[in-house]
């Protein structure tokens, strides 16, 4: 055994549980409770970890926005530095009884450093859980596949010729019949040069606007073939390492140890209830995308009451259906909500959208960004250096430097996004004075929640109205409701229970171990989102490695709870303004009681519990996180969407045998014992309609 091992057997020896902020024993600490000794250490931490976390930051920085190698082996270099200070003050922080210090504060410092941490495992295996991850995520990066329906790639034609048409794909492609399952097996990687598609741009664009079911098949399985399998192996060593780290910390598992970050001892019941509240509007809403779904591509490949294929929504996880709205639009004949054309008309440019965000905060009396802000920040694609393009916002841990790297175009979407990320750099503005450890959402959901109920009040029509982007002349103000809450319902509503089964998921591997876990995947894909694999899987596949925060080891029940809170901030937001018609067309914009509530949310930053926080923003009505409000959002196109499903048979999905076999492990569905083939069917075949 290393040092570190040593010291941390040594440590346990005297261990015992601590009460974490919600009242429960289990998170492992030491003895020592020296009050003046542990504040000193916080007070050391504090302007350490602050230092630590500027020279990390900005090496990161210096690699997104140039990608060279020099930035690359620099960026590892500070990034192998943080690990040795965590690893340190992780041992340092651990030896006190957080529990016996008066200061409640500095108890809620101690517990933030030692929580979330894997610092307990032995140096080895931490560094070797760490090179997983960065492997996975290489494994996921590096994926490409070959367009579809071309032939590879033949070094004598010339790449501007076009290549003939004669793989089995291309020909299915041609006559658009469908493909057999042997043929999508082509192993066509030794092609290279040409196979060069990757997720982003190229395979999402083709998922979103291709309305042709086999090249959607295709670019749907070719993704999964190129991750799934070369990250099964490393992902079940991860969840080995993890639980370690886990069990080592006092918790029962990885998926214990990541919901303790949430302070509710009942939260995985917390989160089941809002999922139960949300899934009527999530049965109507997919009901009747099923049926216009049908009406595109027919029952043979849709059937009218059952789940539907997840090639076919527009996006590689079915998490998000925006990209169907051609499909589904309720009133074709009225318009989108989409002010792109007249903001190239009135020559909008990256810089003026930016400096429209911030002055869209500065007008609910929040704060202006620093001048470093416009001095560092990347807005647009640079011509000449290799750049990461998602969109982010950067706090550089020294209460000056702020920057957003968005490769903004002018485009709706874009001027989202930019009020969107200065929502974030708002949130670190109003934070800056928290120690680094506050410096933080109040759980792991408020920053994209708040982000989001603030983009909530800018894209909507009397918003985009005001700024003098929109005219309604002559469509009937209804149509262009109804076909704005539906783009809304396609992101936000389709969007929960995936965003739901994700964690679902990654807890039941942690708890229950690694067996059947693409079958269990699908199980509940099936289960909450309705959704079937559009061909055979068995488990030499691995689906959840499709999902890059399953495997970059990043928590998602976080994005399920931002989309329910972020409704719920919005319309206290409302309320404070005076506010009081129709929640989707609220818009807060130079509401100076608004922007109080906004601050009094973002302020405290993690130093306040959520709990606390939502009391106070709801006046004491509540401190949990409730649907209530993004329910009232969708009311009227719920109440629409009621009355086009009036004749369907089911609303919701009936699944059958014929679903489960999709991805059910062989050897369940060969049994003839009865009972055995009793229990497949009431672990996996789900009625799930009402
Ligand atoms: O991961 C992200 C952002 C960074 S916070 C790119 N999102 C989730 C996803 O892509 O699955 C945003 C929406 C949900
Ligand atoms: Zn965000």
């Amino acid at each position: 055994m290393n040092m570190a091992g040593k010291s941390i057997a040594l440590f346990c020896l005297f261990a015992f549980y601590t009460r974490n902020a919600a009242g429960d024993d289990y998170l492992r600490m030491g003895t020592n409770t020296n009050t003046a000794e542990a504040t000193q250490f916080l007070r050391e931490y504090d302007r350490e970890a602050s230092g630590m976390c500027y020279r990390v930051t900005m090496s990161q920085w210096k690699f997104v926005t140039n990608i060279t190698e020099y930035n690359r082996r620099r960026m590892l270099e500070e990034l192998a530095l943080s690990t040795k200070f965590e690893k340190l003050s992780w041992r340092k922080a651990a030896a006190y009884d957080a529990s016996r210090l008066p200061d409640p504060q500095g108890r809620k410092q101690l517990i933030r450093i030692v929580q979330a941490s894997r610092a307990s495992l032995s140096d080895d295996k931490f560094a070797e859980i760490q090179q997983i991850i960065t492997e996975m995520k290489e494994v996921y990066n590096s994926a490409k596949i070959c367009p579809f329906g071309q032939k590879p790639y033949d070094p004598h034609v010339s790449r501007t010729t076009p290549q003939p048409t004669e793989s089995p794909e291309a020909k299915a492609y041609q006559h658009n019949q469908p493909i057999q399952n042997s043929q999508l097996h082509q192993d066509i990687t030794d092609y290279p040069n040409y196979c060069d598609m990757q997720l982003d741009p190229e395979i999402s664009r083709i998922l979103a606007h291709s309305r042709i079911e086999n090249e959607l098949l295709y670019v749907w399985k070719s993704f999964r073939d190129k991750t799934g399998p070369k990250l099964k192996n490393k992902f079940m060593r991860y969840v080995q390492l993890a639980n370690e780290a886990a069990v080592n910390t006092g918790y029962r598992d990885a998926g214990d140890q990541m919901r303790a970050a949430y302070d509710d001892t009942s939260f995985r019941e917390s989160v089941e209830e809002i999922y139960n509240q949300v899934a009527p509007l999530y049965k109507q809403l997919f009901t009747y995308v099923r049926r216009r779904l049908i009406l595109r591509y027919g029952e043979a490949s849709v059937r009218p009451d059952g789940p539907i294929p997840a090639h076919l929504l527009g996006n590689m996880w079915a998490q998000n259906w925006k990209s169907i709205m051609d499909l589904v639009m309720p009133f074709p004949q009225s318009p989108n909500l989409d002010v792109t054309s007249e903001m190239l008309r009135q020559g909008f440019t990256p810089l003026r959208m930016f400096q429209m965000a911030e002055e869209f905060y500065v007008s609910l009396g929040l704060r202006p960004v620093p001048p470093e802000f416009w001095r560092g920040s990347m807005l647009a694609r640079p011509a000449q250096r290799s750049v990461q393009c998602t969109a982010s916002a950067w706090d550089f841990c020294n209460r000056i430097d702020y920057r957003i790297k968005q490769c903004t175009e002018v485009t709706m979407q874009d001027l989202i996004s930019t009020h969107h990320e200065m929502a974030h750099i708002q949130y670190y503005l109003q934070y800056a004075d928290q120690p680094q450890l506050f410096r933080d959402g109040a759980n792991p959901a408020f920053h994209e929640a708040v982000a989001n109920a603030a983009t909530l009040s800018v894209y909507n029509i009397p918003h985009l109205q005001r700024l003098g982007l929109y005219q309604n002349k002559s469509h009937d103000p209804y149509e262009v409701s109804m076909n704005f809450l539906m783009s809304m319902a396609l992101e936000k509503v389709a969007y929960l229970p995936f965003a739901f089964m994700v964690d679902q998921w990654r807890w039941s591997i942690f708890e229950d171990g690694v067996h059947n876990m693409n079958a269990r995947w699908w199980q509940m894909k099936l289960r909450y989102q309705g959704v079937t694999p559009p061909i055979g899987r068995t488990e030499a596949d691995f689906d959840p490695g499709s999902k890059y925060h399953i495997i970059s080891d990043q928590e998602y029940i976080k994005y399920f709870l931002a989309t329910i809170l972020e409704f719920q901030i919005f319309e206290q937001l409302c309320i404070a303004a005076g506010y009081t018609g129709h929640l989707h067309e609220c818009d807060v914009y130079r509401s100076r009681d608004a922007g109080r509530v906004l601050s009094e949310i973002m302020q405290p930053g993690a130093s306040m519990s959520a709990s606390d926080i939502i009391r106070s923003m709801t006046r004491g009505k509540t401190n949990r996180i409730s649907p209530e409000s993004l329910v009232k959002y969708f009311r009227p196109l719920e109440l629409w969407l009621r009355v086009q499903n009036r004749d369907e048979q089911v609303i919701g999905w009936n699944s059958n045998f014929h679903d489960v076999a999709l991805f059910a492990p062989q050897r369940a569905l060969s049994n003839t014992n009865c009972f055995s083939f009793l229990m497949l069917l009431t672990s996996f075949v789900i009625v799930n309609s009402m």
